[in-house]
């Protein structure tokens, strides 16, 4: 289900990848209410391919200190991929954190880790790429071997606007060339063997491409299916995945279409709302089984510097497109929930306000969505203990919580977890305009209490929506089918 991490897991920016029977899942390492992203040593998790409700944590894989630019330990490691390489070594591309830096590259033998720092990427004379004057900056290096062994690294992001609002100019000066870049590697995995070409146009560059909509901004994610290469990425959005398709994995990609958005904003909606706190996003599709998915990431914390790694399934036609998905609280499981029993509210996939309607970045910062947060610091499991829960905090009048799909068939009755100063009620519909299945009256309290109702349904096949109308705030730990 989604988030498919254990509830206190922040891992963004998620590549997944299928080694022998098991899936292993790299990503950047968000720390619980970070100042900045990434702020932890990379982690990694992984799952048997017939069982990816059950992920295991292989623990640390590679420290920021490992890399000698990078030893005070002040800086971060961002979005990390992984290849297996012709020697049967398992070698893991990533970027620090700031403009002008070069992709790192660490090996080992097994792909759970531990990885050991190998090099920097540069080309025959030794000079690393990001500093030679005709580079680009480097940035979310995404490495994809061919059939006939050929190694390509992707790498760039690109402009966010044609024109920076005078509001970002101070933040987002461009020091270096942007552009989404493709090339190839030796069998030593680090020696430039073929020069960076363009592969996709950013917003500067899109006018009659097919990509004017939807023009690369970064998270480079390449996958052969079925014959053709797909590149996944996240527009200048920032809150979708669209991808990109060609015959080759190094030029003639043609805009494909998105793939899921985190704010669940679909291109054909007439109404553009943001279903939630807009951030970025950056993932990858993985064969899992026969059966494809999509792995992306969600904002949590009422900020961008706490994201968790979510899934959907996805269905490639035989004409090779792809449909967007919507985000769903089943995620890998792909199936409605149909026990009775104690759902967390970390499954929400929406969380906003419906009283609020945009899917613009500027504007939607403005105002107050309901998160997902938890008490007390970041954890990690090597410490033991109680993990912290998660909770969906500052629902206030008009705040909204989305969960699906259920199988209602035989649920009865209703209780919800909640705190908080909330006076007022919670309804739960069958949707974000759907009929009414319950009514909980709530009033305020300092600790978790149990409200309940019962649910009147007339299908089975329902989301789960639960809107609050009233003053104050409320806090949902969790709920109760009976
Ligand atoms: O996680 C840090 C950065 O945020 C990544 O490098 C980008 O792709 C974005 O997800």
């Amino acid at each position: 289900m989604n988030p498919y991490l254990p509830e206190y897991e922040y891992v963004p920016d998620g590549e997944p990848h299928v080694f022998g029977n098991r899936v292993y899942l790299y990503g950047s390492h968000d720390r619980f209410n970070g100042e900045r992203f990434c702020m932890n040593d990379y982690v990694c998790y992984s799952a048997d391919v017939d069982n990816l409700g059950d992920w295991r944590y292989e623990g640390v894989i590679y420290q920021k200190t490992q890399d000698p630019r990078m030893t005070k330990g002040d800086r971060e490691l961002w979005a990390p991929d992984v290849v297996r390489g012709k020697d049967g070594r398992y070698y893991l591309y990533y970027c620090p954190d700031s403009d002008g830096q070069c992709i790192g590259v660490a090996v080992c033998d097994s792909p759970a880790g531990k990885y050991s720092f190998y090099g920097i990427v540069q080309d025959r004379n030794g000079d690393y790429l990001g500093r030679r004057t005709q580079d680009t900056d480097p940035f979310d290096p995404g490495v994809f071997m061919d059939d006939d062994g050929t190694v390509y690294l992707y790498s760039g992001n690109g402009p966010l606007f044609k024109e920076l609002p005078p509001q970002f100019a101070h933040l987002m000066q461009e020091s270096r060339p942007k552009a989404c870049v493709v090339m190839t590697l030796e069998d030593d995995m680090l020696t430039l063997k073929t020069e960076p070409v363009q592969l996709i146009p950013h917003i500067k560059q899109a006018d009659g491409t097919g990509f004017e909509e939807h023009p690369f901004f970064e998270a480079s994610s390449v996958r052969k299916i079925n014959g053709r290469y797909y590149l996944v990425y996240s527009s200048n959005k920032m809150h979708e995945l669209c991808y990109a398709v060609s015959e080759f994995p190094d030029r003639g990609f043609r805009f494909g279409g998105v793939i899921i958005s985190n704010v669940d904003v679909h291109p054909e909606d007439a109404r553009k709302q943001a279903k939630n706190r807009i951030g970025n996003n950056h993932g990858g599709i993985e064969c899992m089984n026969g059966k494809y998915y999509i792995f992306y990431h969600r904002q949590t914390n009422n900020h961008g510097n706490s994201r968790q790694g979510c899934a959907e399934r996805i269905n490639i036609s035989e004409d090779g497109s792809i449909r967007q998905v919507e985000m769903t609280s089943n995620g890998l499981t792909a199936e409605p929930f149909k026990e009775k029993g104690t759902y967390p509210a970390s499954l929400a996939c929406h969380l906003y306000r419906t009283d609020v309607c945009t899917d613009s970045v500027l504007e939607q910062m403005k105002y107050e969505f309901p998160y997902l947060t938890q008490d007390g610091p970041d954890y990690s499991p090597q410490e033991g203990g109680m993990p912290p829960r998660q909770y969906i905090a500052n629902m206030q009048n008009h705040g909204a919580a989305m969960f699906r799909y259920f199988d209602l068939s035989l649920i009865k009755n209703i209780e919800v977890v909640i705190r908080g100063t909330a006076v007022g009620m919670l309804y739960v519909r069958n949707g974000a305009e759907g009929e009414q299945l319950a009514e909980i009256p709530v009033e305020a309290c300092q600790d978790w209490k149990i409200c309940s109702a019962p649910v009147n349904h007339s299908e089975s096949l329902h989301s789960l929506f639960f809107c609050y109308e009233g003053e104050g705030t409320l806090e949902l730990l969790e709920f109760i089918l009976q």
